[in-house]
């Protein structure tokens, strides 16, 4: 079922319509009972969010992403030949859980079926002995065939095949090795990737040559459709070239300059083993960690090697089994989550000298990263500072962490020695030349990776986005109103405010994530409420409340304009609307209306539930459901109301 369904019934319920088409629900009676209702709905939100610390200080809500996590598992394990029994009975039992009526499977909840991940789900059950005849296998079949098969699905789920024979090597694109001595000027070079897709890349080269075939006891014939899938062919554009010089690539994959090959996989190998995180992980993500154990079993890694077994090891970690089922997490977000709860409570009311808060204080400090990563190449003089996102990826800081951690020590009583301003120094040195600020590089602009044949999937690059330089702002702003940093930052965001008042969300779904992060941005730097910006910003929120009182905006925005701040509304996305209000100075009946819509919703615990994804792991491709954001922005949307004064007053 989509969630526009209902669009068409025309009702006066329908959770889409927008306020100013609707009649508005009328207010609570006295305006002392809904200040209490309030509150109190902050006092249920604190008790739940404290009783969620761990001793050592810090939060980490479940990250849920889709069963591909699941899917290569079982492939990678079998891969390996460490695939147990028990792990793939439960493994195969969340996999069916989360398949669809119609046999299909989704990137999120409540989303289109997707191809490639019914695909690798489809395989990962047939591994766990599901047959080809049962009824929800051959739903499943039906939804491949029609879109295509296996030809039409990414280069991602065809490697996958490929790795075990189910999907030939000669028909997928080649990832040459020989990659590995591009100079970091030559367009191309791998440090024109993104961190993220820099280390899927090195890694899959080396999968690439080796070209492994694991042969299993099954085939895959009904998911194939015969029918090669189109591909760009004409050589006037990018895209076309690079697809000649792909079937050029093939040719050379016959003969390869052995020696030149060897090196080049010597050097992709040591480049990978440099960067194994003390988590046995590859940047703390699945895609580069999954691979690499492959790349590196392939350069002859036995299994008791101590890399690959840190690497199995990690895994286990990032393995979540319970009642529900048996799911991988393809990232973890301690230091995120942490930040955010810290900036939460104290929004609340909790003092700064609250042990609650300094716990997480200290375990933010010891966090600290210390070290040169991938980002020095850039710039080698700036001394390394800042966050990343998870307990161990040190190699790879990123903007946005250091920014939330730098806000959430402000908190804190606890003393800092400097982490801070270490912190901020970072920050500053790592702005683009644009003036804006990316999430992991300096100027990772170079647009023609995103057409190379085997980059069919998710994010390529990682340019500066609104979301990442609206925190940005929000840390450095009230220190450094005046500095040049700030004052280019602030014009890169104005300068990225769309036509229609609204600003893009990168890490965050979308529109509502962006704009509910500008606004505060903008303001904590030292921008009027009265600036026509703002006000167009604050007029975009508004327009886009759902008649509930919430803010909703479906995943599909990010390729369907006609979804654009539009969806069901959540706790995460009303809060950050809320939030963008509240930092614009707004006392509308809108404001009170999302307050209400989060009171109103909050369940008997203290927190809400939130079934739908509100985070973004590549637009368009890849999604998070973040489980502790429907608690954490809900709480500081009260708690930031409540500390103003609440009502019209
Ligand atoms: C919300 C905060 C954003 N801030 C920190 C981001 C941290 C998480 O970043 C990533 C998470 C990812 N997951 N999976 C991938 C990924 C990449 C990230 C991923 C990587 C490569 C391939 C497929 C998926 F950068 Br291929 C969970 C900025």
């Amino acid at each position: 079922m989509t969630d526009l369904q209902d669009k068409t019934s025309g009702t006066n319920n329908d959770p889409y319509e927008e306020k100013t088409s609707s009649p508005a629900p009328s207010l609570t009676p006295s305006p002392t009972t809904f200040e209490t209702d309030v509150k109190n709905a902050v006092k249920g939100a604190v008790d739940v969010l404290v009783s969620l610390q761990d001793p050592a200080g810090w939060w980490k809500g479940e990250l849920e992403t889709n069963v591909t996590m699941d899917a290569e598992d079982l492939l990678l394990r079998e891969f390996l030949g460490v695939r147990t029994d028990e792990q793939t009975i439960g493994a195969a039992k969340w996999i069916r859980s989360q398949q669809r009526e119609d046999g299909t499977w989704a990137n999120f909840y409540g989303g289109p079926p997707e191809l490639s991940t019914t695909i690798e789900a489809y395989v990962a059950l047939r591994l766990a002995g599901d047959l080809p005849e049962a009824d929800h296998m051959v739903r499943a079949q039906r939804f491949i065939q029609a879109s295509g098969g296996i030809e039409n699905s990414r280069v991602f789920t065809r490697i996958w095949l490929a790795l075990f024979d189910l999907w030939p090597w000669s028909e997928l694109p080649v990832i040459p090795a020989e990659l590995m001595f591009l100079p970091h000027r030559v367009p191309l070079n791998i440090y024109d990737f993104a961190c993220w897709a820099r280390q899927t890349v090195v890694s899959l080269t080396i999968v690439s040559a080796h070209r492994p075939t694991h042969q299993l006891n099954f085939d895959v014939p009904e998911l194939r459709s015969g029918v090669p899938a189109v591909r760009e062919k004409s050589l006037t554009t990018w895209a076309g070239r690079f697809h000649a010089l792909d079937r050029l690539g093939h040719v050379y994959e016959r003969h390869p300059i052995r020696s030149l090959r060897r090196v080049a996989l010597r050097r992709a190998e040591n480049w990978i083993v440099e960067r194994q995180e003390a988590d046995g992980s590859w940047g703390g993500i699945q895609p580069p960690w999954v691979y690499s154990l492959i790349a590196l079993r392939l350069q002859g890694y036995g299994l008791d090697h101590p890399v690959m077994q840190a690497g199995l090891r990690g895994l286990d970690d990032f393995t979540i089994d319970d009642e529900r089922g048996r799911r991988i997490e393809a990232c973890q977000s301690p230091v995120w989550d942490t930040a955010l709860a810290v900036t939460a409570l104290a929004d609340a009311g909790l003092s700064r000298e609250d042990p609650v808060l300094r716990a997480a204080a200290r375990f933010l400090l010891s966090e600290e990263i210390t070290v040169q990563g991938d980002w020095s190449l850039r710039r080698p003089e700036l001394a390394p500072g800042g966050w990343a996102f998870e307990f161990e990826n040190d190699s790879y800081p990123d903007i946005d962490d250091a920014a939330e951690v730098i806000l959430a020590l402000g908190r804190t009583a606890e003393p800092t020695k400097g982490a801070d301003r270490r912190g901020i120094a970072w920050i500053e040195g790592m702005q683009c030349h644009d003036g804006g600020w990316a999430a992991f590089d300096v100027d990772n602009f170079q647009t023609l990776c995103r057409e190379l044949p085997f980059c069919d999937f998710g994010e390529l690059i990682d340019p500066p986005s609104a979301d990442v330089t609206a925190h940005v702002l929000e840390a450095l702003g009230p220190r450094e109103h005046s500095t040049v940093a700030v004052h280019n930052g602030v014009a890169w965001l104005l300068r990225a405010q769309e036509d229609d008042g609204s600003w893009f969300g990168r890490w965050g779904a979308n529109y509502i994530y962006g704009t509910g992060a500008a606004l505060p941005g903008l303001v904590a730097a030292g921008v009027s409420t009265s600036n026509s910006a703002i006000r167009r910003g604050v007029a975009w929120l508004e327009a886009h409340q759902n008649a509930d009182g919430g803010w909703g905006e479906d995943l599909r925005s990010y390729r369907d304009p006609a979804y654009r701040g539009r969806g069901a509304s959540t706790p995460s996305q009303t809060a950050w609307a809320l939030l963008g209000l509240l930092a614009a100075g707004e006392r509308s009946e809108s404001l009170e209306l999302g307050i209400k819509y989060l009171v109103d919703t909050q369940k008997e615990d203290g927190s809400w539930d939130e079934p739908y994804f509100t985070g973004t792991g590549f637009p368009g491709d890849f999604y998070i459901n973040y489980h502790l954001y429907r608690l954490v922005f809900p709480l500081m949307a009260l708690g930031r109301y409540v500390s103003r004064g609440g009502g019209d007053g």
